[in-house]
C-alpha cells in the first residue's frame, strides 16, 4: 500500500486580509493531515499564497504599494493565520519565490517544446476578481454592468496579443482519464458539473498576458507574463522541489493525493491542471475535492454587506479547537453552509462542553481519584465493556472508508454518537460502585 499521503490547499490571494472561507479549506485540509498521520502515513501538507497577476498588481496599486512590498506584508498575515489555526503544514510556497519560478519556467519550456503553446491573439472577456476568461455566453448584463453568469465578478474586454495552452487537443483525454478514475473530482455532483462542462466543448486555452508586468515572464518573449493560473498551480510541484526528478520529495509524493478547494476553482484544478499535466507527460493529482462555500447567516460574505467573520476575532474569543470542530460539523462537507456565532455557542455547549466535555471530565476525574491517572490494565471485561469496545473496533475500516471519501459528517456523527455511548456506559457501569466491591482491581 502507498504509504505517502500529499495534501494541498488552495494558494491564497494575498489581496486582502485572509476570512473565516480561507481558514475554512485549511483546517479542513489540516484535519485530513493529521488523520492520515494518526494513520500512519507519511504525510506532506502544503498551503501558500498566491502572489502575481493582475488582481495583485492592482490591489497593490490601490495600496500606494510594490507588489512585492504588498504581497510581503499580505503573505504573512496568511502565514500567522496558519499558525493561529494550528495548522501542522509541512511548507508554505509563496509564487514570488525562487524555486516557484524555476519550476514554472520548466513547466512552460516543456509545453512549449512539445508544441502545445502557440502564439496568437485574445479577445474576450476577462474577470480580474477570478483571474479568469470567460466566453460569451457565461456572460451575463447586471445593472448596465458585464458580470460572469459563474461567479457574479464583473468582466472587461481583453484584446492582445497572447500564448494560447492547446486544451482543445485535450478535450477527449481528459473524458477518458475521468471516466478512468471516477474518484478523481469529489463530490460527485462537482464531477457531473465538470464533465458536463468538458462534454460541451473546450477552446485553447490564453495562457499569458501582456498588457501588465506582475509575473512570471514567458522564458521565450520577455514582454509576456505566464497566465496566473498556470503559475499558481505549478506551486503544488514546485513545493516538492520540481523539476528535480531524483528529489525525494517530487518521488514519494507526485501525484497529489488530495487538492482540497473551494468550489469555486474546480475549472482550474480539474481541467486545466490535469490538461497542463497530461501535455507535460506528468501525471495529474489523484483526488480533487470541491468544497462548498461558508455563509455568513445565510449570505456569502461581502466587505459591503459587513457579514465578514474574521477568523482571528473568533479564535481570540472562543478558542482555535471549538472552531476547527464547529466549522467541521456544522457544515455539510462538500455543500454550502451557514455559520454564526449563535450557532457556534450552542454547538460548543452541546457537543463540545455536554457530551465530550462530560465524558472527559468524569473519566479523568475518576482516574486521577482512584488510579493517579495510569491506565489500569484490562482483563476480566463483561458484556457492557466489550459491547462498548466494539463500538469503536468494529468500525475501524468503515472510518477509514469516510476519510478517503472526504465524509467529515459521517465520521463525525459516528464520534458524537461514539461518545454518547461512551457516557451511557459511564452511568450504567457506575465505576464507583465497583471499585467498592473490588477494590483489588483497580488499585
Ligand atoms: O482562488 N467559503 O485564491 P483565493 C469557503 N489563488 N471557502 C472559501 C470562501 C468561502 N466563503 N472564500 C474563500 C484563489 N474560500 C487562487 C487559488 S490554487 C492553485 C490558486 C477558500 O484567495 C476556498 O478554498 O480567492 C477557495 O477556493 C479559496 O479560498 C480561494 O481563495
Amino acid at each position: 500500500m502507498d504509504k505517502n499521503f500529499y495534501i494541498t490547499t488552495p494558494i491564497y490571494y494575498p489581496s486582502a486580509k485572509p476570512h473565516m472561507g480561507h481558514a475554512y479549506s485549511s483546517i479542513a485540509a489540516d484535519f485530513f493531515a493529521r488523520f492520515k498521520r494518526l494513520q500512519g502515513f507519511n504525510v506532506f501538507f502544503l498551503t501558500g499564497t498566491d502572489e502575481h497577476g493582475q488582481k495583485i498588481q492592482r490591489a497593490a496599486k490601490e495600496n500606494n504599494k510594490e507588489p512585492q512590498v504588498f504581497c510581503d506584508e499580505i503573505s504573512k498575515t496568511f502565514f500567522n493565520l496558519s499558525k493561529t489555526l494550528n495548522l501542522s503544514n509541512d511548507d508554505f510556497i509563496r509564487t514570488t519565490e525562487k524555486r516557484h519560478k524555476s519550476a514554472v519556467t520548466h513547466l512552460w519550456n516543456i509545453l512549449e517544446k512539445k508544441n502545445e503553446i502557440y502564439l496568437s491573439k485574445y479577445s474576450g472577456w476577462y474577470s480580474v476578481s477570478d483571474e479568469a476568461f470567460y466566453n460569451d455566453d457565461e456572460i451575463e448584463e447586471i445593472n448596465g454592468k458585464k458580470v460572469s453568469k459563474i461567479s457574479g465578478s464583473s468582466v472587461e474586454w481583453v484584446e492582445e496579443e497572447s500564448y494560447f495552452f492547446k486544451l482543445s487537443k485535450w478535450q477527449d483525454p481528459l473524458l477518458k482519464f475521468y471516466t478512468e478514475n471516477p474518484n478523481f473530482i469529489l463530490p460527485e455532483s462537482r464531477r457531473n458539473e465538470v464533465i458536463s462542462f468538458v462534454k460541451s466543448g473546450l477552446k485553447d486555452l490564453s495562457v499569458s498576458r501582456k498588457s501588465f508586468s506582475w509575473g512570471i515572464k514567458v522564458p521565450s518573449n520577455k514582454e509576456h507574463v505566464i497566465y496566473v493560473w498556470l503559475d499558481a498551480l505549478t506551486n503544488y510541484l514546485s513545493a516538492l522541489n520540481y523539476p528535480s526528478t531524483e528529489d525525494p520529495l517530487l518521488k514519494n509524493f507526485w501525484p497529489a493525493s488530495l487538492h482540497l478547494i473551494g468550489k469555486d476553482i474546480l475549472r482550474f484544478h480539474a481541467v486545466y491542471w490535469p490538461a497542463f499535466l497530461l501535455a507535460a507527460g506528468i501525471d495529474p493529482p489523484k483526488r480533487v475535492y470541491g468544497h462548498g462555500w461558508i455563509l455568513s447567516n445565510d449570505e456569502k460574505m461581502s466587505k459591503s454587506k459587513g457579514n465578514i467573520l474574521d477568523p482571528i476575532e473568533i479564535i481570540g474569543k472562543y478558542g482555535i479547537d471549538p472552531l476547527r470542530y464547529y466549522l467541521l460539523k456544522e457544515v455539510s462537507f462538500g455543500n454550502d453552509g451557514s455559520i454564526s456565532k449563535e450557532k457556534l455557542e450552542s454547538c460548543i455547549n452541546s457537543d463540545l462542553a455536554n457530551n465530550y466535555g462530560n465524558l472527559c471530565q468524569r473519566v479523568i476525574a475518576f482516574n486521577e481519584k482512584n488510579l493517579n491517572l495510569k491506565v489500569p490494565e484490562s482483563y476480566n471485561f463483561n458484556e457492557e465493556d466489550k459491547k462498548i469496545l466494539q463500538i469503536f473496533s468494529s468500525k475501524y475500516n468503515q472510518i477509514i472508508e469516510f476519510i478517503d471519501h472526504q465524509d467529515i459528517n459521517n465520521y463525525i456523527n459516528f464520534i458524537q454518537d461514539g461518545l454518547f455511548s461512551a457516557n451511557k456506559y459511564f452511568n450504567d457501569q457506575e465505576p464507583w460502585n465497583k471499585k467498592k466491591i473490588k477494590t483489588g482491581l483497580i488499585q
